[in-house]
């Protein structure tokens, strides 16, 4: 797949000037100046770039300190109130920030706290005990996901058998259901299962880690009940080739038929690519290959902001019904930035580079991303930023695919702004509004920080001598399922 056969008419583009939206014309990739001319935000560390790693590892130990002291074992830091809170069920925690945090203390050679959480794991963590029902995708990703990847990094046994339980928990969502989309949640305390409408995201973001287990326990179970769910999703495609946003599991029936790859549908995308780059199923390969030249197709505009140049054009993703292809919405979620790197993991690098210059763009008029933007304005329509880690996690792909130094560049000039923006006492928090001068600070620690950005930051900074910069996978939570090395 490449660049080059992305050439699609643009009826959508003439609904959108009809409103007196200001668009190019013509084909997708109309004038590559567009966006190559752009003013490349980004920057270099003043101490080089070693110092820069050893800061991303020193503001990591920082906020894991204060989770130590303030909120071990519980599930999530509150650095501004220096209290804690439990992700899946308040009354009962699994040290969700432990599980997330592992391969990235691997990676930074934190041993001594690495030691420290697997020892807290293997005596403390029971994910039956919750008694509430919990998301199978959200329990997935960074329940099942943390573990693997810490196992990986370790070699303990007692976190792979941890994953396994709780997959086994997870499990009979999936086997119960008419279609094999699974429901959408799971009692681990009871086993039952609940939930017939289910978004993409939540019933296609599975694969890697259940597909992960089955290669590390011999067991296909997991795998294939992985598979199927994602099959589910792509048999009842439209005659467009797009895919709708929510699915009733159980009749097969779509509930929402808005296309998009913003969420709830993102990672659907983002794992059908893993599922080919991590197994090497061709099946995954070509699904991706027949969804993702319509979403381009549909989707993809390329608009001009009111008040910039009429030559700077970006690139955005819009909403679009899955059965017409008629404009629902022309909204972004800073979620959507992700789609940039997987663009230039799967062969579609200038459109990639192209929609993270998009983002980018944003950063003269935000000290970081707001969640929600109107691309037509420019104006935020979400102004918090829940510790969001997609921009860089898209700046961070790119960088491995292309080499180019711009992206590290853009990725250290975000993380200047996110420290900026988030740093308080007991470490690194959320942002209510990116609006206000200064910011606004919310209170918590997100989990994926630790799994995600801090990561991707500190592997892009350093040269890590633990991590394979030429065979890795990432999954959507950041955890290392291909590329650590042990010695
Ligand atoms: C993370 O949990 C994952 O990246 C997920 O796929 C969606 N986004 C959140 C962080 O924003």
């Amino acid at each position: 797949m490449s660049d080059q056969i992305l050439l699609p008419r643009r009826t959508l583009l003439r609904t959108m000037l009809a409103g007196g939206v200001a668009v190019a014309g013509g084909a997708l990739l109309p004038d590559a100046t567009a966006f190559a001319e752009a003013p490349v935000v980004g920057s270099r560390p003043p101490g080089g770039w070693g110092a820069a790693a050893a800061d991303v590892r020193n503001e990591l130990l920082h906020t894991w300190n204060s989770y130590r002291r303030l909120a071990w074992g519980h599930d999530e830091l509150h650095p501004v109130s220096g209290t804690f809170g439990e992700f899946f069920d308040q009354a009962h925690p699994v040290g969700l920030t432990i599980v997330e945090a592992l391969d990235t203390l691997y990676l930074m050679g934190l041993d001594a706290e690495l030691a420290e959480g697997v020892a807290w794991i293997r005596d403390h963590l029971d994910f039956r005990a919750v008694t509430q029902p919990v998301q199978i995708f959200e329990t997935n990703i960074r329940m099942v996901g943390g573990l693997l990847s810490g196992y990986l990094a370790t070699a303990e046994r007692a976190l792979l058998d941890k994953a396994r339980d709780i997959a086994d928990v997870l499990l009979p969502a999936f086997t119960q259901s008419p279609t094999g989309a699974p429901y959408r949640f799971v009692n681990p305390s009871t086993g039952a299962v609940s939930g017939t409408s289910n978004f993409l995201a939540e019933i296609g973001t599975i694969i890697a880690e259940f597909g992960t287990l089955s290669r590390l326990v011999g067991d296909d179970r997991y795998y294939q009940a992985a598979k199927k769910a994602v099959k589910a999703v792509y048999d009842r495609r439209s005659s467009l080739n797009l895919v709708g946003t929510t699915l009733n599991i159980e009749t097969g029936a779509w509930v929402n038929g808005t296309a998009s790859i913003h969420p709830p549908v993102d990672s659907y995308f983002e794992y059908l690519w893993d599922g080919w780059d991590l197994f090497g199923d061709a099946d995954f390969k070509n699904w991706y290959g027949v969804l993702t030249p319509a979403i381009i197709a549909h989707e993809a505009v390329w608009l001009r902001m009111q008040g910039q140049q009429p030559s700077r054009q970006h690139l955005w993703f819009v909403r679009v019904n899955m059965d017409t292809g008629a404009l629902v919405s022309t909204g972004q979620s800073e979620l959507g930035s992700f789609y940039a790197g997987l663009l230039g993991q799967s062969g579609y690098v200038r459109l990639g580079e192209a929609y993270l210059d998009s983002w980018t763009s944003l950063l003269d008029r935000y000290l970081i991303l707001p969640e929600g933007i109107d691309p037509l304005s420019g104006n935020a329509t979400s102004v918090g930023n829940a510790l969001r880690p997609e921009y860089v996690d898209s700046a961070f792909n790119l960088w491995l695919v292309t080499h180019k130094e711009q992206f590290r560049e853009l990725a250290y000039d975000y993380y200047v702004r996110q420290k900026a923006a988030s740093r308080v006492d007991n470490g690194w928090t959320i942002v209510t509004n990116v609006t206000t001068d200064p910011v606004t600070h919310g209170d918590l620690t997100s989990g994926y920080w630790w799994s995600e950005q801090m990561k991707y930051w500190y592997l892009m900074f350093g040269n890590v001598d633990r991590f394979d910069y030429t065979n890795n996978y990432l999954s959507t939570e950041g955890n290392v399922f291909r590329g650590l090395k042990r010695p």
